[in-house]
């Protein structure tokens, strides 16, 4: 028995890393009868059958995990943003740091493409909130350094729309990914509509990435978040303002005496995100409305 991490899952075959080889699984009885729906980056038992294939005996505790992508046990959220084309919208950022809010899994933001325009605006709003934020050109090598010191030792999942860069910035991070790998290469060179299936690539020692395709929509009910009252919980930087409203109930739509929207006005939170949480606010009450 050899205990492993799921890296892919592809028709009912999973590849599990193993620290000392890749082995191609099946899902044992147990699981199968169990009805459990196994995900990459869940960690899992597996008997190996000693010719490099094996089935999965039994599935871990899962720690997280998303929908979209749909994978288990996510250390980092990387939310990959261009300072400039594609230009940033921010309602498509903040739905991707609510998802990650919601699952409760840390997010940091990667501002790629500085070397077109600088990436301080965006720095100042995902500050503001709490996440760490990397500037970045993946086209000069610029700042990689400290971003791939801080993906050492996690399971991180690349995210963002399409364009910006995220299969760019894994090859300037991880050279040797494609020689690792093979088929990663190919993957990042086709750039759009990658792989359905999310498939993680041991890039060091408990370090594993996986890229996303980029997608232009991310639908407010794929977020996990079914009452529109929890919305304000998926915004960090609103937390210290919690119970300093003037009216119990308040929603920090637009009451009189709101202590977020007080915070908008003098510049403690950035007019994006508070546009954000208004929208999202009503396209949960909106789902709710009419399901
Ligand atoms: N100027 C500049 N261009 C960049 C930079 N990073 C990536 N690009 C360019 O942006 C385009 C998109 O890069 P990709 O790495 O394919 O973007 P992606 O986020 O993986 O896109 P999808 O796979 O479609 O989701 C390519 O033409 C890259 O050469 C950068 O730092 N600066
Ligand atoms: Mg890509
Ligand atoms: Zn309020």
């Amino acid at each position: 028995m050899i205990e492993g991490v799921i890296i892919k899952e592809k028709n009912g075959l999973y590849t599990v890393w193993t620290d000392t080889e890749t082995v191609q699984c099946r899902a044992g009885s147990r699981i199968r009868k169990g009805g459990i729906r196994l995900l990459a980056g869940d960690r899992v038992e597996v008997e190996p059958n000693g010719d490099g294939s094996g089935f999965i005996t039994a599935a871990l505790p899962r720690q997280n995990h998303l929908t979209r992508p749909h994978v288990a046990n996510v250390g980092a959220f990387v939310i990959v943003v261009a300072a400039t084309s594609p230009a940033p919208y921010p309602y498509n950022i903040d739905k991707l740091t609510v998802m990650a809010e919601k699952a409760g899994i840390e997010t940091v933001i990667a501002i790629n493409k500085c070397d077109l325009l600088k990436g301080d605006d965006l720095r100042g709003i995902y500050e503001k909130a709490g996440y760490k934020c990397f500037e970045l050109s993946a086209a000069r090598g610029a700042g990689v350094d400290s971003l791939r010191d801080y993906l050492q030792g996690k399971t991180a999942v690349f995210a963002g729309a399409s364009g910006v860069g995220k299969s760019s910035l894994l090859n300037v991070l991880y050279p040797t990914l494609n020689a690792e790998t093979g088929e990663l290469s190919k993957k990042i060179v086709r750039g759009k509509n990658t792989t359905r299936h999310t498939e993680f690539f041991a890039v060091g020692q408990n370090t594993f990435i996986a890229d996303t395709p980029g997608f232009t929509m991310l639908d407010e009910d794929k977020l996990g978040i079914t009452d529109k009252e929890k919305v304000f919980d998926c915004f960090p930087e609103f937390e210290k303002y919690f119970g300093e409203c003037r009216f119990r109930g308040c929603t920090h739509l637009k009451e009189d005496g709101c202590a977020v929207l007080a915070a908008v006005k003098d510049g403690q939170v950035p007019p994006s995100r508070h546009e954000s949480y208004v929208k999202l606010y009503n396209a949960i009450a909106a789902i709710n409305r009419y399901s």
